[in-house]
């Protein structure tokens, strides 16, 4: 059986992300993986800490490229969430994934057999799937924050409220009801044979919760006082 693993919401290069705690244990596990899942926000382009968009997009590229000639024998699969959804990015992920044979990205999810894969920005937003094309394109155009702005949510963070604010607005059953709408609108619901599903984007961690059929489970974040869970996915 192929072993998968799979993690969200790295939210690299934004000052509040620990992700850098979490890179030797990601290439570690990539090693002996045969597929590894970066499954949305991987990179934050709106919270950056680098001077521009450009910038963090050349980094990002660097960063997942590296990755996969150190881990030739794993095929890396890139999701789209809402904070890595920057046009610079994604033009340079197409090229890079080009002359990368063991590089793929998606914009929207990854389905292997009964398991798909998805950033789970939907779930915040009923739409169906032309909705989705229209609210992506709509924010395709990333604008870095600035500084005062970024001070703002450092302090916030410290208070540890975003914990709190995350967990409150995103209740399991809901979140689960959410996505499941929109995976059977897109014709990927447990009647068309999915039967687990991996998400992130509401940096709530939760894992085997069962709603209609599929068990979902969420990465979380790498946020401080909050879960970053790497899982190996059933695949
Ligand atoms: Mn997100």
């Amino acid at each position: 059986m192929k072993s998968a693993y799979v993690v969200s919401d790295l939210h690299m290069f934004c000052q509040r992300s620990q992700s850098h705690a979490l890179l030797d244990t990601i290439h570690d596990v990539a090693r002996n993986a045969d597929l590894f899942v970066f499954n949305g926000d991987t990179f934050d382009f709106k919270w950056t800490v680098l001077d521009s968009v450009e910038e963090t997009a050349e980094k990002a590229v660097e960063f997942l490229g590296e990755l996969a000639r150190r881990c030739p024998d794993c095929h890396f699969h890139v999701n789209l969430g809402n904070h890595d959804r920057a046009r610079e990015f994604v033009e340079r992920l197409d090229v890079l994934a080009r002359s990368t044979p063991n590089l793929t990205w998606h914009p929207y999810y990854l389905r292997v057999g009964s398991t798909l894969f998805l950033h789970g920005d939907v779930a915040a937003w009923k739409l169906s799937h032309l909705g989705i094309d229209r609210y992506r394109s709509h924010r395709l155009h990333k604008r870095k924050q600035g500084r005062l702005k970024n001070r703002v949510y450092d302090a916030f963070f410290k208070t540890g409220a975003h914990v709190a604010v995350s967990r409150l607005a995103n209740p399991h059953r809901w979140t689960a009801r959410k996505v499941s709408a929109f995976l059977e609108d897109i014709g990927h619901g447990s009647e068309d044979g999915v039967e687990q599903v991996y998400f992130g984007h509401t940096h709530v961690a939760m894992s085997n919760y069962s709603y209609r059929g599929i068990t979902y489970h969420n990465t979380g974040a790498a946020f401080k006082g909050m879960q970053c869970v790497m899982l190996k996915a059933k695949i």
